[in-house]
């Protein structure tokens, strides 16, 4: 293992995709970086997640030259489908967007392909660090503190970046009158399950349904990932394969149901939906990014995608700085990520509204949402505002001046 510095420009707090991406964009252009996790790789790879990349993260991904594999393996999906009343609706958003696409490539092959560039290049990481902690991040020399067995390490740096999540010790650090949080908590979650069996689909299906939501995902074209809308207080436990499996069929449409090839789980979990967005999201030598100052719930799948917008800002605000020795990019840094990040939050909280089932809303807000849905499929302009939104606004977009 390469020996530790005492210091460093930026210490990255979390080695999921934003801390990694963070790490190898700085790496290239000659800022050094460490890295502090507190779980270890073989942990972090194993948690499945992300599965949809807009064309912005792509383009990230190749600018820090770990593109390769994605390109040979993932899948382009020009479209998916809507499921409700029992028929499905395309939404082209190769044709509705001029020809802009999606790619399927899961979130834990983008962190393998980060995790394998960063140790190529010898890149300092430290896995399974405990109580980390951050220091004077309102003065000049910030510090990171963890405890790895009975020793403690103390990391000096000119920069912090949090990039640990939502339940992560960087946000939390900042004194709570400093920030303001703003949050919606949905009162369901997702049951998701992978298999290693053919998707039932060759592109997305989401699906609304009498027994609530579903989607029908994949990771490659033998391995898929499905969907449930479950009530808060299930458990995991609860769920068989089998049960999984029956569920999902009473959910479909007849040629799905035909189509639907079943199997063991390999992975099976329940994950609570929340919006949530905290600001600002720079305080001193302090740079939040990723999940560490938003959540989305996933019916968008925005949340990775955000993720790597702020790592791109942010490395040009950090490249800038040790360049050119200008502050300009920091400062901004806050309001150039929120926002696009309201943005995604507001297309994320109004598809996940679509597509749920809300019985705490009644029979009026049913008919709404089914109103809505009519609408959606026969209307031109409604089905290019969701297509221009699913495929991700373009990066320069915060750059913009909101209009008179
Ligand atoms: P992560 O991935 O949570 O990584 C944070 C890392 O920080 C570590 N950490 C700490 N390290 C040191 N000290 C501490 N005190 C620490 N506390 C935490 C953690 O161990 C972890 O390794 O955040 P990051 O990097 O910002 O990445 C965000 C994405 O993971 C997330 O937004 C997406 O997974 C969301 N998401 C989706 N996003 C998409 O763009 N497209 C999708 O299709 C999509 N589908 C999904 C999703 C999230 C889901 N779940 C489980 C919430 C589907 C689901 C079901
Ligand atoms: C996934 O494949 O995990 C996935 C795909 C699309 C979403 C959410 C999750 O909207």
């Amino acid at each position: 293992m390469t020996a530790l510095p005492l210091s460093t420009q930026v210490a990255i707090v979390g080695a999921g995709p934003s801390g990694l991406l963070l790490g190898q964009l700085l790496h290239r252009a000659g800022v050094d970086a460490v890295i502090i996790e507190r779980q270890s790789a073989n942990y972090v790879l194993a948690r499945i997640r992300a599965g949809v990349l807009e064309q912005v993260t792509m383009d990230l991904l190749d600018e820090a030259g770990v593109g390769s594999r994605m390109h040979q393996e993932g899948l382009l999906h020009g479209g998916f489908d809507l499921l409700f009343r029992q028929q499905r609706h395309r939404i082209d958003l190769h044709g509705l967007t001029g020809g802009q696409q999606v790619m399927v490539y899961g979130q834990t092959e983008v962190t393998r392909d980060l995790m394998q560039a960063r140790s190529q290049a010898g890149l300092p990481t430290v896995y399974d660090a405990q109580e980390v902690q951050i220091h004077d991040f309102d003065q000049q020399r910030p510090r990171v503190s963890w405890r790895i067995g009975g020793r403690q390490h103390q990391l000096q740096c000119d920069f912090i970046a949090g990039c640990d999540g939502f339940h992560g010790v960087c946000r939390a650090s900042v004194p709570p009158q400093s920030i303001t949080e703003y949050e919606k908590v949905y009162p369901f979650g997702w049951l998701g399950l992978l298999a290693d069996t053919r998707p039932v689909h060759h592109e997305l299906i989401y699906v609304n349904s009498p027994r609530g939501f579903a989607l029908c995902s994949q990771r490659s074209s033998t391995r898929s990932r499905y969907y449930l809308q479950v009530p808060l207080s299930d458990k995991v436990e609860q769920w068989s394969d089998q049960a999984f499996w029956d569920e999902l069929r009473l959910r479909l449409d007849p040629q799905a149901r035909e189509q639907l090839h079943t199997g063991p789980s390999l992975e099976k979990s329940i994950a609570p939906l929340r919006s949530f967005v905290a600001e600002p999201m720079r305080w001193g030598r302090l740079m939040l990014a990723g999940d560490a100052a938003h959540i989305v719930p996933p019916t968008g799948a925005k949340g990775l995608n955000l993720a790597a917008s702020d790592v791109k800002y942010l490395s040009q605000a950090l490249i800038e700085y040790y360049r050119e020795g200008s502050q300009a990019g920091i400062d901004h840094y806050s309001d150039l990520c929120l926002r696009r990040i309201w943005r995604a939050e507001r297309f994320s909280w109004w598809f996940t509204s679509l597509m749920h089932r809300f019985p705490e809303n009644g029979e009026i807000g049913q008919k709404l949402q089914e109103a809505e849905l009519d609408y959606l499929v026969h209307s031109e302009s409604a089905l290019r505002s969701v297509a221009e939104n699913y495929v991700g606004l373009p990066l320069d977009f915060g750059l913009k001046k909101p209009g008179p």
